[in-house]
């Protein structure tokens, strides 16, 4: 089987690529990456003998068209991630996100090639701290930010090609990961760093927002299961039951390093900042039998800051910059 998987050098994708060959030796890879500030080859260290790289843009429809037609699966993840980076400038967000989703959903139309799209649980909006119900597949759209839109958007693509087209196309909509190789601009990365660095984690706000995390591999497990039995046209979404606030994530990050989990800073809050999000994986689960791994989000956790610890050349090139950058706009405040 041939798999093409966009995004491959950024921090999901290149856990897929190392998962997929460790596992499924029958597999080919083609990665498609545009190695922007978030992509690097070093998420490749290791692998890069065993798959085909292509340096190129997911918007640049020739490009596409020739690597669609040589594969059996797109596995698509390429994306820009980040909502702070998206609040200062949304327009890599519409172009790669919703233009060059578009070029691999027409790509895969034309060479009728079964497609899979990444995305993400914020295309839902936020919930309520106290609210009992959890997102499910049938949670009307309503997201907040440029970056979470243009996630929206392009999930609503890939349902009209399906019903327009007949594309053999499934979703997964995932909570927050973490795990190894990261960018250190997306909280617990940036927090483990900041600590060995010896700077105080930053909290936006009061600390008081959920997210529910799920480690990389349990993600990545999930999407081979839909690509493998997921019914075309379906939805489904991946969680792990893993909801924890922001403030009690800091806590523990500075208390498996051995630091005083009080010794954290409040800074500026994101503007529109998502409260709460949290998955129900039910369908996944009783339909396609899929199952996490990791039971404890304090291992995985603590697994995660040993290797930033290991592998500080991966994230020590790119630390200052991202923290430049959020110099501009942020300031302590408690
Ligand atoms: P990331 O920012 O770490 O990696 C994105 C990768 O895409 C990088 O390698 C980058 O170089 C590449 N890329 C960006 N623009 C491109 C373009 N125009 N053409 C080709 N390549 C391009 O992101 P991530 O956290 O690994 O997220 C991967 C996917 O998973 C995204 O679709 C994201 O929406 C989704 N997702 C992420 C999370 C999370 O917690 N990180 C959760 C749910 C869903
Ligand atoms: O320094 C920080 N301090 C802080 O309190 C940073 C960078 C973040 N935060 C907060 C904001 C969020 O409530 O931590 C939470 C997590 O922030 P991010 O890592 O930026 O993730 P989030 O905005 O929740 O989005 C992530 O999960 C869903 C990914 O970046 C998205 O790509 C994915 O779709």
């Amino acid at each position: 089987m041939k798999v093409l998987v966009t995004g491959g050098a950024g921090f999901i994708g290149s856990n897929f690529v190392h998962l997929t060959l460790a596992t499924r030796p029958e597999v080919e890879v083609t990665v498609l990456d545009a190695l922007t500030y978030a992509g690097s080859t070093a998420s490749l260290a290791g692998v890069m003998d065993r798959v085909t790289f292509v340096e190129g843009d997911v918007a640049d429809a020739p490009l596409v068209d020739r690597l669609v037609a040589d594969a059996d699966v797109v596995v698509h993840f390429a994306a820009e991630s980040h909502n702070d980076n998206s609040l200062e400038d949304p327009s890599p967000f519409v172009r790669t996100n919703l233009i060059g989703t578009f070029a691999l959903l027409e790509a895969a139309r034309r060479h009728d090639v079964r497609y899979h799209h990444i995305s993400t649980d914020e295309v839902y909006g936020d919930l309520e701290l106290d609210d009992p119900k959890k997102f499910t597949e049938d949670t009307p759209y309503n997201p907040s930010s440029p970056y979470s839109s243009t996630k929206a958007g392009s999930d609503l693509l890939v349902r009209a090609w399906v019903r327009s087209f007949g594309l053999r196309a499934t979703i997964s909509n995932c909570s927050n990961n973490y795990g190894p190789r990261q960018h250190v601009e997306k909280f617990i990365p940036r927090q483990v760093t900041n600590v060995i660095d010896g700077v105080r984690p930053k909290l936006y706000g009061a600390g008081l927002n959920v997210r529910d995390w799920i480690h990389v591999d349990d993600h990545n497990e999930a999407v081979w299961t839909i690509v493998d039995r997921g019914t075309i046209g379906e939805t489904y979404l991946i969680g792990a039951d893993g909801e924890v606030n922001n403030r009690d994530v800091v806590r523990l990050i500075l208390e498996l390093m051995g630091q005083d989990p009080d010794a954290y800073d409040h800074v500026t809050d994101r503007a529109g900042h998502d409260l709460r999000y949290a998955i129900e994986a039910g369908r996944l689960r009783t339909e396609l039998g899929w199952a996490p791994r990791y039971g404890s989000f304090r291992e995985g956790l603590a697994a995660t800051i040993d290797w930033y610890r290991d592998n500080e050349a991966w994230w020590r090139p790119m630390k200052d910059a991202t923290e430049a950058r959020y110099a501009r706009t942020q300031q302590v405040v408690a």
